[in-house]
């Protein structure tokens, strides 16, 4: 498994342009809350990102309520905001238009 890349100071002003669907905390990782027709897209959802975090062996925090998620990316092993990150949030966005509907 690659090792995960921090992103550039460069890199993370430009976040807003990256991942125009997040919001950046402290420069240190990025946030996503989504809400789905109902618990069962919602759940459909993680369990699509659960089987793409494990093939990528990048991880989410994240909690669910009833028909919403709340995610919250960073890299733990390097402390901060990686390419990995992007990647998966990307890969989040894409599943979150999948099972939004
Ligand atoms: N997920 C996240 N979000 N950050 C990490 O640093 C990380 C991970 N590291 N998943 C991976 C697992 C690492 O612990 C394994 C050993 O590759």
């Amino acid at each position: 498994m690659t090792s995960a890349v921090p992103l550039t100071a460069d890199q993370v002003a430009d976040l807003a342009n990256t991942l125009p669907l997040w919001r950046i905390a402290d420069g240190k990782a990025v946030l996503r809350d989504l809400k789905f027709a109902d618990f069962s897209a919602a759940f459909d959802f993680m369990t699509e990102v659960a089987g793409v975090a494990e093939v990528m062996d990048h991880h989410p925090e994240w909690s669910n309520v009833y028909d919403r998620v709340s995610i919250r990316l960073t890299t733990h092993d390097t402390g901060g905001l990686s390419d990995k990150d992007i990647a998966l949030a990307e890969a989040i966005d894409a599943a979150a238009i999948q099972f939004k509907g």
